[in-house]
């Protein structure tokens, strides 16, 4: 039987620089010949991708927080049932662009819903099954929000106030210091050669363990 394979995600706020270093972590699996899927949250089976268009779209009625909460778990529970556990099962890898991390940061700490309703419903929708690395990209969310305005328009969440991204950038914080093991933090403020080196080199720790199993 094949062994199960690592859960990966990546977090940080707009513009950290996820997207960018996502190539930098493929690069790093394909050269050491490891079978991975690459997927992305909200979203990730046409359905899911379906509600991800429903939570950026910016609509006349204004998105009730809880509402949106639901929706991002709604998206989750298909993501996950359809294709993240089988895939795992399968032996493959998981590269996942934002998680449930991501949920804590901006449902939770952007916009003040209940902890705990957020621990409820990651128990419903995930039971036990948790990434077993997360590396967050941290920068400066001034910074963050400047490098995302360069790119083009603004979606519904992008276009949130500077304030907004400040608690969601102290919220991936919490979580990396709650969770030292899991998380790998990187300093997203370098420039983007000195980023993918510190990123390169932390895998190499990280994962050599599991690599040489
Ligand atoms: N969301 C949520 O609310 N709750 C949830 O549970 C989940 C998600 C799962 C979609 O996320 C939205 O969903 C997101 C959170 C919410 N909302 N917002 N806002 P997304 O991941 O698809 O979109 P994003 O956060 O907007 O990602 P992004 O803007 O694409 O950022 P990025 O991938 O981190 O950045 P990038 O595209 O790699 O880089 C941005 C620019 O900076 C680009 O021009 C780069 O060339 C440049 N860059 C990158 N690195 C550097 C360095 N080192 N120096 C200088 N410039 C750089």
């Amino acid at each position: 039987m094949r062994r199960k394979g690592l859960f990966i995600t990546v977090e940080g706020v707009e513009g950290a620089g996820k997207s960018t270093n996502i190539k930098v972590i493929e690069e790093f699996l394909s050269e050491r010949k490891v079978d991975y899927i690459l997927t992305r949250e909200p979203g990730g089976t046409l359905l899911a991708e379906e509600i991800r268009e429903l939570l950026l779209r910016r609509h006349e009625e204004e998105m009730d927080a809880t509402t949106e909460l639901l929706l991002v778990f709604a998206a989750r529970a298909q993501h996950l049932n359809t294709k993240i556990k089988r895939s795992l099962a399968e032996g493959m890898w998981v590269l996942c662009d934002r998680f449930t991390d991501a949920t804590y940061a901006y449902q939770g700490a952007g916009r003040g819903l209940d902890v705990n309703l957020i621990h409820q419903l990651e128990r419903l929708v995930q039971e036990n099954l948790r990434p077993d690395l997360t590396v967050i990209f941290d920068l400066d969310a001034r910074i963050g929000l400047e490098r995302a305005r360069q790119r083009g328009q603004l979606d519904r969440i992008e276009s949130q106030k500077l304030e907004f991204f400040q608690r969601v950038r102290e919220g991936y914080q919490r979580i990396a210091s709650r969770e030292s093991v899991r998380c790998l933090v990187i300093d997203a403020s370098q420039t983007r050669e000195a980023v993918r080196q510190t990123l390169r080199t932390a895998l190499e720790n990280k994962m050599q363990a599991y690599l040489n199993e």
